[in-house]
């Protein structure tokens, strides 16, 4: 499957801006446990082993921002927000995955996933946002780790986030088994699993 072309600053189609900052998503919000928090890579890694990192060496990976857009799927968009965190790039390079790797399931707390091609989760905008202009995210908005992948429908950017794992195959997350397009680009409105072509996501 293609990929389109970034359009920094438009409108994807059937999007309006949103003025301020919604809250959206499922469930309650978790309780931040600093001394049982740790990130995980796991699944199919090069050396097979599994890395962790607890909180205080989470935060102590290279920072990085990035200006991007965000799209949500029930039609709001914001655009030119500051993100600022750990790229998608320094984990997969700390954490290196196996050679075959084609996707990746970021879990978030309570179970929470979202399935991601390894090119999509690798683009150079998709970060472990910490901060949102320069300011710690609160609670609501996914303290203290939320993936945010700017060329996706903001569902595939968990709040909340707990690890990453590394698959050989694809796999449907939470939302892409309960009715949401298993890519999600905004540009080619891959807003629901109906619309979904043959190749684009496995069996429902
Ligand atoms: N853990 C978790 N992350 C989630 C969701 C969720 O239900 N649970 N919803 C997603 C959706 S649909 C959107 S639009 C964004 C919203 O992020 P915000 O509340 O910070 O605006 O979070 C995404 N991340
Ligand atoms: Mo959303």
């Amino acid at each position: 499957m293609g990929q389109s072309e970034r359009r920094e600053g438009e409108l994807p189609p059937g999007q309006r801006i949103q003025r301020g900052w919604p809250v959206t998503h499922y469930g309650p919000v978790p309780r931040f446990k600093p001394d049982r928090w740790e990130f995980r890579v796991f699944g199919a890694t090069a050396d097979g082993d599994k890395t962790c990192w607890n909180h205080e060496e989470f935060s102590a990976l290279p920072y990085a921002s990035v200006v991007a857009d965000f799209h949500c799927v029930t039609k709001f968009s914001m655009l030119g927000i500051e993100w600022g965190g750990v790229a998608t790039s320094t984990v997969v390079k700390l954490a290196p995955p196996a050679e075959d790797v084609t996707h990746v399931m970021v879990w978030a707390e309570y179970g929470f996933s979202s399935n991601l091609r390894i090119e999509d989760f690798l683009d150079d905008q998709s970060i472990f946002a910490t901060h949102r202009g320069g300011e710690a995210l609160t609670a609501e908005h996914g303290f203290p780790v939320r993936l945010v992948v700017p060329r996706l429908y903001a569902w595939k950017g968990p709040k909340w986030v707990r690890g990453v794992e590394y698959m050989t195959a694809d796999r449907r997350g939470f939302w892409e088994e309960r009715g949401y397009h298993n890519l999600g680009d905004p540009w080619r409105e891959q807003r629901y699993s109906y619309q979904e072509e043959p190749g684009d996501g496995p069996e429902l």
